[in-house]
């Protein structure tokens, strides 16, 4: 036990909380002392109190006591783990509670075996590829949980046991984030590999994966979220590509499995991991040369990650700083990844033969503290904007114009790790790694679609097509504006209101010499000179633009020389000039605004 004094990297910085049972403290393996992190400060000269406060913060989310270590020197292979009480300690007695602690189907989860099969859902060559189970790094699995079903915990470790090479396998790293039942991980470490961390307090996924990063001895870290199930030589092509690259941060393809019947389904191959301008991720399609000529045995370069499945080096993890400690309880992080790999000489592949099933649900059945899930969000994802988006911030602000309010908090830590790894601009990025991306132009007053009640304005097709005009303008049912991944095919919604001139755009694909190009085309009455009543039309952009130069005041869209006609939802399909008045017709809102 003398060792345990070791894995102390400074004085635990929190007090240990007493909970009603109290838990014994970890046990040590025999002939395997407990190892000592490899854990180096970064070099840090703090300059005033707040970014004192900061370094003690960083430290502390890296100072993993001994007693909140827990492994059993006694583990046995997962088959003679007793699943039945396992299981059946956490059943629940009423019908109406199966949403209640998970937020999917627990009466049908604790029934689906914990070894099940799941169909081998990869596409091109994945299964004909002989997958090498040597020469490959191992990895440590880590998976966070905070209220997880005992069956989902289960069959997503299990699942990684039986799946994965076990000389490949190092150790499953489980962090219980102050679960309110702690025997659902406690009861865990009898399976052989199973380490668990227990958070005496709930420090969020964040700060969890840092800590779970602060014990783990293998040469790759291979993050999971606590209800997914591994397929069919996952782990291969991940290590594989980590082996020719040890700067490659890899994520397999994520499956589906049904919340309520736990079916498990195949997704999509075509897809890279995106972010919107309001930096929530989203998926991005592949063009359809891409898609053609996909080849599934190769990585397929992601601007950014999902977040929670996903392997990366040790080394390189650390390197990077592991993760922002001052983000809390869920999200932003692994945009906040993704830019950080991308901007300080990493990459980010999907691994398109490499498939894991994750259960996905539409709210988070946890508490976010007294300020809310949304303040957590916007906070953690004003942290990131501020260290890595440099001007592009204001695309950020621009869609969330709110987000303002809630400041980032001292970011010197991770601007230490920006210098110490001379990372890249944001402009960089956006033109070398996310060059898919739109981007709003920047001498505009709003861009983006514009909405009009439940509707937005939308071009629609002349009846009588009419030389030099494109369309008329109403309203129709939105697409996703900026935020759509196909954008450039879907830009009926499009539109710019430029600052100078006051035109009212849209980019229109237009045939040039028989090739297809975007040009921009104004908004403009029907009619010259307007009048109340005219049709508005999308047209050749001319100078004498009377009929053209809007302004935006408040939320009416008003014609420059003409101030008292306003553009009105006249009829769905149908809009008009009519004189401005005070109603809901007129009023217009722009999903981004340049302030
Ligand atoms: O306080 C908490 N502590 C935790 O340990 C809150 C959550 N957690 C655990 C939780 O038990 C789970 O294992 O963290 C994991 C993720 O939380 P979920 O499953 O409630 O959320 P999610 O599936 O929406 O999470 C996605 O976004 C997160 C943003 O912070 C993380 O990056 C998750 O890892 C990520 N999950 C995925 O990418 C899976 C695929 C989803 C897609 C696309
Ligand atoms: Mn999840």
């Amino acid at each position: 036990f003398q060792s345990q004094s070791e894995v102390t990297l400074s004085p635990v910085h929190e007090p240990v909380q007493s909970s009603p049972e109290p838990l014994k403290t970890g046990v040590i393996e025999e002939n395997q002392p407990y190892p000592v992190p490899e854990f180096t400060p970064i070099d840090f000269v703090p300059l005033n109190g707040e970014e004192e406060k900061s370094f003690d913060l960083y430290k502390a989310a890296r100072t993993v006591s001994p007693e909140d270590v827990f492994v059993d020197p006694k583990a046995q292979p997962w088959h003679k783990f007793d699943v039945k009480s396992y299981i059946d300690a956490g059943r629940i007695k009423n019908k109406n509670d199966a949403y209640k602690t998970a937020a999917f189907n627990q009466l049908v989860s604790d029934d689906v075996p914990m070894d099940r099969e799941i169909p081998d859902t990869r596409l091109g060559t994945c299964n004909s590829v002989v997958w090498p189970r040597e020469g490959l790094p191992t990895t440590s699995v880590i998976i966070t949980f905070h209220n997880e079903l005992r069956s989902t915990l289960l069959r997503t470790i299990i699942s990684v046991i039986r799946r994965t090479p076990s000389n490949i396998l190092k150790e499953i790293v489980l962090v219980d984030d102050a679960s309110s039942d702690p025997n659902v991980g406690r009861e865990l470490i009898k399976i052989n590999k199973v380490k668990l961390i227990l958070n005496r307090k709930r420090e969020g996924l964040i700060r969890a994966r840092i800590r779970a990063a602060m014990i783990a001895t293998g040469d790759t870290f291979t993050f999971l979220d606590s209800h997914v199930e591994v397929n069919q030589d996952w782990i291969q092509p991940l290590m594989q590509r980590i082996k020719e690259n040890p700067r490659m941060v890899v994520a397999p393809i994520i499956d589906v499995i049904n919340k309520d019947n736990f079916q498990y389904i195949g997704a999509d191959a075509f897809l890279t991991g995106g972010v919107s301008w309001a930096m929530v991720f989203r998926w991005d399609w592949l063009s359809r040369h891409e898609m053609e000529t996909m080849d599934h045995t190769v990585g397929l370069k992601s601007p950014t990650i999902a977040g929670g499945l996903f392997s990366v080096g040790k080394a390189w993890f650390h390197e990077l700083g592991e993760y922002d400690d001052q983000m809390d309880i869920w999200g932003g992080e692994n945009i906040e990844f993704s830019f950080r790999v991308w901007q300080c000489g990493g990459e980010m592949e999907i691994m398109p033969c490499s498939r894991v099933g994750h259960v996905f649900r539409d709210d988070h059945p946890y508490d976010f503290g007294k300020k809310g899930s949304n303040h957590v969000f916007v906070k953690n994802n004003n942290r990131f904007v501020h260290t890595w988006m440099d001007e592009y911030s204001t695309f950020y602000y621009g869609t969330r114009p709110n987000a303002r309010s809630i400041l980032p908090g001292d970011l010197s830590v991770r601007r230490h790790f920006k210098e110490k790894l001379q990372c890249k601009g944001f402009d960089w990025y956006v033109k070398n790694v996310y060059s898919r991306q739109h981007m709003p132009e920047r001498d505009s007053i709003a861009w983006g679609h514009a909405k009009r009640g439940e509707h937005c304005l939308t071009v629609f097709p002349l009846k009588n097509p009419q030389p030099g005009i494109y369309g008329k303008l109403g309203g129709g049912n939105c697409n996703q504006g900026i935020n759509n991944p196909s954008f450039q095919d879907m830009d009926k919604q499009s539109l710019v209101l430029k600052k100078d001139t006051g035109l009212f755009q849209q980019p229109t694909k237009v045939l040039h010499d028989g090739k297809e190009v975007y040009e921009n085309k104004c908004f403009g009455s029907i009619d010259k000179p307007p009048k109340d009543g005219s049709k508005i039309v999308l047209a050749d952009c001319v100078d004498e633009n009377d009929h053209q130069r809007w302004v935006y005041h408040s939320v009416n869209l008003k014609l420059d020389a003409y101030q008292d006609l306003c553009l009105d939802a006249f009829q769905m399909g149908n809009f008009r000039l009519k004189k401005c008045a005070n109603k809901d017709s007129q009023q217009f809102l722009f999903e981004m605004l340049n302030i």
